[in-house]
C-alpha cells in the first residue's frame, strides 16, 4: 500500500491522506483513474468524432479499418477539429470568468455593488488611459464590449511587441472579439464546415490569443483594480494549514469575487464571536486551486493544496465547509462530503453539483451571502466526528505576490537589473512553469523536478496555478530556496531578497507572464520568440491548459507539455504543432513526460536563443 501511495503523489501530506483514505475505503481520483484503465485508444489519439449524428465515427490508427468518417472526414480533420473545440472551451472558461469580473467592476463603478470597492485606483487610471476613456463607467463599457466585438482589435493585444502584432496581422490571427472567436470555433467544427487542418489550427491560435491577451488579461487587470495588485506576502501551504480547533472554510474554484468576500466575512467580529460561542478558537479560511491562489496572493490566505488535494482536504474531517465557484471542482466532492460532516456549498448558477447545498452568490449582495456561508460553516463545526479527524502536520512557508508591479519594485523600479543579469548570464533565461495535476503523473513529481532542474541551471522560474502551489508546498517559494539554485541565480536572488521561483498568481494571471515577456522583448528590441525563455505545463489536465499552451506558442514561447494531448492520431497535426509552427509563429510545442528531460529541452532552447542574441 505504501508504494502505491508513493506512486500517486510525492507530496508527503497527500501520501499520508491517501493512506487514510485507503484504510477508510474512501475513493479518490486516483482510484477512479485506475478503474478507467485501459483508457480509450481512439480518445487518446483524438480519432473519435461525434460532431454529427451520422456518427459517432472513429478512425483506425493503423489504416486497416475505417480511415474516414461517414462524411469523409480524415484523421487530420477529426484531430484538428477536436483540438479546436478544446481550445474554444478553455478560452470560454477564462473569458467567461473575465466577463463576470468585468460585470462586477461595472456594478461597482455604477455604485450597485456595495460589498466591493476599488483597491488599486492607480491601475484604474492607467487602464482608462490605455483605453482612451475618461471615466471608470466608460472603461467598464469598453472592456465589456471586448467580448462581443465583431471587429478587433482587442485593446490589450496592443501590449505585444510590434513585430509580434505584425505577424499576427499577416497570418490573419489578430483576434477580433473574444466571444466571436469562440463561436467561430464551434461553427467551423460542426459537420461540413472547416475541413482544412491548417486553417483549423490557425483559428485555434486566434482564439487562444483572444484568451491570453483578452479574457485572461481582462480578468487579471480588473481583479487587481477591485482587490488590489498583489505585493510580496508570506503565507503557508499544504494540508497542515487546516486547524484542528478552528472552523475551517475551504474556498475552491477560480474566481476571487466570492473568496474575497468569504475572507471578509470570516474576519467579521460577529462571525468570530459566534465561532467562539460554539467552542471554536476562530475561523480559518484556506484555499485550493486558483481561488486559493487569488486569496493567497492578495490576502496571504494559506493554501491547503493544489488540484489533486481537493478530495484529501475533505478527508481530513475538519473541513466545515468547502465553498466552490467554477472550474476544476471535481463532481466527486458531494459524495465524499457526505461521508463527513462537511457542507459542500456551490455558489454559481453556472456550476451545480450533486450532493451540494446551493447558496447562490450575486455581486449586489455579495457580503451578505458570504456571511451566510461562513455562518453555515461555523454552525457545522460542532458536527465534526473526532474519530474521523486526521490532519497531516505538514506545511511549508511561502513568499508569494509577484505581480509585474511588485517584481519591478523588487528590481528597484525598472527591469534593468533583470536584463543585466540575463545579459551577463547570471540568469540564463526565464522558465514559465504552470498548470494542473493529473493522476497520469504522481502529484507534483513533474512540477517539482522540472522547477528544481531549471533553477539549478540558473533559469529564473515564474509560476502560476497548481505548479505554484506545488512549489509552495515544497518550500521553493522562499528566498532561502535560492540555495538550491545555480551560482548565478542564487546571487541575483540573494541580492534582491527574492525566491528563485516567483509566484505570479492564478491561471488567468499567466497574462502577467505575457506582459512581462513583452516588456523584456521590447526592452531588448526583439520579438518574444527571440527571448531566452520557455514555458511548460508538466502535469496539465484541463482544456484551459490547451488554450494556454496555444496562446503561449502563438505569442512566440516554446512550450513543453508533460502529458500528451490527443493529437497523435494525425501525424500532420502533430508535426505542425511540434515543428511546423516554428516557421509560422516562431515557436512550437514539445511533449516530454520526464521532467528532467523536459527541463533539458527548455534549457537547450534557452541556450540556443542566447546564442542567437549574441549572449554568452
Ligand atoms: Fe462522423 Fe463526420 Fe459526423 Fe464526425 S462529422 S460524426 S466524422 S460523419
Ligand atoms: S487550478 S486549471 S487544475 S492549474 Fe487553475 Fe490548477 Fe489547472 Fe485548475
Amino acid at each position: 500500500m505504501v508504494n502505491e501511495v508513493r506512486d500517486r503523489s510525492i507530496d508527503p501530506a497527500s501520501q499520508e491522506m491517501l493512506d487514510v483514505c485507503q484504510r477508510a475505503g474512501l475513493e479518490t481520483a486516483w482510484d477512479r483513474f485506475d478503474r478507467q484503465q485501459p483508457q480509450c485508444g481512439f480518445g487518446e489519439l483524438g480519432l473519435c468524432c461525434r460532431n454529427c449524428n451520422m456518427g459517432p465515427c472513429r478512425i483506425d490508427p493503423f489504416g486497416e479499418g475505417s480511415i474516414k468518417g461517414v462524411c469523409g472526414a480524415t484523421s487530420d480533420i477529426i484531430v484538428a477539429r477536436n483540438l479546436l473545440r478544446s481550445i474554444a472551451a478553455g478560452a470560454a472558461a477564462h473569458s467567461d470568468h473575465a466577463r463576470d469580473v468585468a460585470r462586477t467592476f461595472q456594478l461597482v463603478v455604477e455604485g450597485k455593488a456595495p460589498s466591493y470597492s476599488i483597491k488599486d485606483p492607480a491601475k484604474l487610471e492607467r487602464l482608462m488611459k490605455e483605453y482612451g476613456v475618461d471615466s471608470p463607467v466608460a472603461l467598464a463599457m469598453a472592456i465589456l464590449a471586448e467580448f462581443g466585438k465583431q471587429e478587433g482589435p482587442i485593446q490589450f493585444t496592443r501590449r505585444a511587441p510590434p513585430q509580434r502584432l505584425e505577424l499576427w496581422k499577416k497570418l490573419g490571427i489578430d483576434p477580433r472579439g473574444i466571444d466571436r472567436e469562440i463561436v467561430e470555433c464551434m461553427h467551423r467544427t460542426t459537420m461540413g464546415v472547416d475541413n482544412d487542418y491548417v486553417n483549423l489550427i490557425l483559428q485555434g491560435l486566434r482564439t487562444a490569443l483572444a484568451d491570453g491577451w483578452g479574457g485572461s488579461m481582462i480578468a487579471t487587470e480588473l481583479q487587481d483594480v477591485l482587490f488590489g495588485t498583489p505585493a510580496p506576502v508570506f503565507s503557508e501551504a499544504n494540508l497542515g494549514v487546516l486547524e484542528p480547533d478552528q472552523v475551517n472554510v475551504i474556498v475552491h474554484g477560480h474566481e476571487p469575487l466570492l473568496s474575497e468576500m468569504v475572507v471578509a466575512a470570516a474576519n467579521d467580529p460577529e462571525m468570530i464571536e459566534l465561532a467562539k460561542k460554539i467552542g471554536a478558537e476562530g475561523i480559518n479560511v484556506a484555499g485550493l486551486c486558483c481561488t486559493g491562489n487569488e486569496a493567497l496572493m492578495r490576502q496571504g490566505v494559506p493554501v491547503a493544496g493544489n488540484f489533486l488535494s481537493q478530495e484529501l482536504a475533505i478527508a481530513t474531517g475538519v473541513a466545515d465547509a468547502m465553498v466552490v465557484d467554477v472550474q476544476c471542482i471535481m463532481p466527486a466532492l458531494g459524495a465524499l462530503a457526505g461521508c463527513f460532516h462537511t457542507k459542500f456549498i456551490s455558489t454559481s448558477s453556472k456550476a451545480k453539483f450533486p450532493g451540494a447545498v446551493h447558496m447562490e452568490f450575486h455581486e449586489e449582495t455579495a457580503l451578505e451571502t458570504a456571511k451566510e456561508i461562513v455562518r453555515t460553516a461555523v454552525l457545522n463545526y460542532q458536527n465534526r466526528d473526532p474519530s474521523k479527524v486526521h490532519i497531516p502536520q505538514i506545511k511549508s512557508r511561502c513568499m508569494v505576490g509577484f505581480s509585474i508591479e511588485s517584481i519591478v519594485a523588487a528590481l528597484g523600479g525598472n527591469l534593468d537589473p533583470l536584463l543585466g543579469a540575463i545579459k551577463m548570464g547570471n540568469v540564463r533565461g526565464i522558465g514559465a512553469v504552470v498548470g494542473c495535476n493529473n493522476p497520469k503523473i504522481p502529484q507534483d513529481y513533474g512540477h517539482i523536478n522540472m522547477v528544481l532542474e531549471l533553477i539549478k541551471n540558473n533559469v529564473l522560474v515564474v509560476t502560476t496555478g497548481c505548479n505554484a502551489q506545488a512549489c509552495a508546498k515544497a518550500g521553493l517559494l522562499l528566498p532561502e530556496a535560492a540555495e538550491k539554485a545555480g551560482v548565478g541565480l542564487k546571487g541575483v536572488c540573494k541580492a534582491l531578497g527574492i525566491p528563485p521561483v516567483l509566484h505570479m498568481g492564478s491561471c488567468v494571471d499567466i497574462s502577467r507572464i505575457l506582459v512581462a515577456v513583452a516588456a523584456i522583448a521590447n526592452a531588448l528590441g526583439v520579438d518574444i520568440s527571440d527571448l531566452p525563455a520557455a514555458a511548460a505545463a508538466p502535469e496539465w489536465m484541463s482544456e484551459k491548459a490547451v488554450t494556454i499552451g496555444t496562446y503561449a506558442v502563438g505569442s512566440g514561447v516554446y512550450t513543453v507539455l508533460g502529458t500528451m494531448p490527443p493529437v497523435l492520431g494525425s501525424s500532420a497535426v502533430a508535426t505542425l504543432l511540434t515543428s511546423g509552427a516554428r516557421d509560422v509563429v516562431g515557436a512550437c510545442f514539445a511533449v516530454e513526460p520526464d521532467p528532467f528531460k523536459a527541463a533539458k529541452l527548455m534549457i537547450d532552447h534557452i541556450d540556443g536563443q542566447r546564442k542567437k542574441l549574441g549572449l554568452a
